[in-house]
């Protein structure tokens, strides 16, 4: 959307962490020169909010580098239009020059997107923070009220609000693509606050009974997986995305009550199972996009327009989760698995890049390295691999793209 550098912006904390030093003094001399906030473009304010004000905010408490707190303010401030609708709940698209927003175009009827909306809570908690200006703050609350207020089905959360009624638009469910990080960021508010947003935390809990009584099914082959759910009725495919549920559940398991602690952590182990399965069942041990369970197929692709792996990082988020909080070192080998096939089958001269094909020996490149790949991918296997003091779960929770932002030991006020 203008915005430019998503790449070396993205990357910045991964650097630090991994002492890449020329790297990411190099990275942020760009940040400091080149990174040209006053670009007329349309964004998406999700996409901003998780890749750039994340990356800067994890940079900044990272470093302690006043160039990347200021940054993340002054592009925090440029989203702050795309809030002014009758409901508070923000539009999807915004033009960063002159602050006008609207929906997505492929959004039913003017609708603002659960993922999107409901992804902005732990930033804007840490814009107000460091700004000690409480509109971000207050802008992610009332998201969160809208949302905690408004009448679900069966208790589910579909993908499509609008932003004027603040009622549903459609009946479609997901907690992979369009719902996904509401849900992360549910939980991780509540761990971010040092357990003081209850609301969060509640929010969450009836949202994972909901998901857990009409979405989560096992297959014939005893997989476990989280189905899609459109106005009843279940779709029974899992995409990649919602692979990182493993990891959400267990990181939320280890502060259910103690009769719910062992149950959750077997639910978050067998969906992280069942992704890894849809890795284990290609030809080059790398997952496809959607993978299904109907007609005789489990858990892999049934359609050729979701065989292609676009480097994602959901499956070894689950894999850096489970290692942290069980030691089973199955989690590390099949995260090793995962760097062998990314060494194979997508290193090329310039980079790493996606295939079109899991399920052929000799994929062709689609010629794009996705930023969350250095954000993410790669954070989390070098996280899997690391002693758990590195970035430790006690102290930092991860943004839906991987950058740690701090937890408020102290004086959490919003
Ligand atoms: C990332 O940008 C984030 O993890 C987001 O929440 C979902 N999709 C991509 C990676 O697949």
């Amino acid at each position: 959307g203008g915005l430019r550098g998503a790449t070396v912006v993205d990357a910045l904390d991964t650097l630090y962490i991994m002492e890449l030093e020329e790297e990411f003094q190099e990275a942020k001399n760009w940040v400091e020169k080149s990174f040209d906030l006053n670009v007329n473009g349309e964004a998406s304010l999700f996409e901003v909010n998780i890749r750039y004000i994340g990356g800067l905010l994890a940079a900044y408490y990272l470093t302690g580098e006043e160039v990347f707190r200021s940054k993340a303010l002054e592009l925090g401030e440029k989203l702050l239009p795309a809030f002014n609708t009758p409901t508070g709940i923000p539009r999807g698209v915004i033009n960063l020059g002159s602050g006008m927003s609207w929906s997505w175009g492929w959004a039913s009827a003017g609708s603002s997107i659960l993922a999107e909306f409901g992804t902005l809570h732990l930033e804007f908690l840490h814009l107000s923070e460091l700004s000690g200006n409480p509109v971000f703050a207050e802008k992610a609350s009332t998201s969160q009220l809208v949302l905690n207020r408004v009448e679900k089905p069966q208790g589910l959360y579909p993908n499509f609000l609008s932003p004027v009624t603040g009622n549903w638009v459609q009946h479609h469910v997901s907690i992979g693509g369009l719902g996904d990080s509401f849900y992360e960021y549910l939980i991780k508010s509540w761990l971010m606050s040092d357990k003081k947003d209850s609301e969060a935390k509640k929010m969450y809990d009836d949202a994972l009974e909901a998901i857990e009584k009409h979405l989560v099914k096992k297959s014939a082959g005893g997989l476990t997986y989280i189905a899609e759910w459109r106005g009843g009725i279940p779709d029974h495919k899992m995409g990649h995305l919602a692979c990182f549920s493993g990891g959400m559940i267990a990181l939320g398991a280890e502060h259910a009550g103690e009769e719910r602690r062992k149950h959750y952590m077997d639910l978050a182990a067998e969906i992280t199972n069942t992704c890894h399965e849809s890795y284990e069942r290609s030809d080059t041990k790398l997952g496809p996009e959607a993978f299904r369970f109907d007609a005789g197929t489990e858990a892999m692709a049934t359609r050729l327009s979701e065989r292609y792996y676009i480097l994602r990082p959901e499956v070894v988020e689950s894999y850096m989760y489970m290692w942290r909080l069980t030691h089973d070192p199955k989690y590390r080998q099949w995260g090793w698995e995962v760097v062998k096939a990314l060494e194979k089958h997508c290193r090329v001269e310039a980079g790493f890049s996606g295939i079109r094909d899991v399920y052929t020996t000799t994929p062709t490149h689609d010629n794009m390295q996705q930023s969350f790949f250095l954000a993410e991918t790669l954070k989390y296997l070098y996280l899997l691999f690391c002693e758990d003091d590195v970035l430790s779960l006690d102290d930092w929770v991860f943004n839906t793209e991987a950058h740690p932002l701090p937890i408020n030991h102290t004086n959490f006020k919003a």
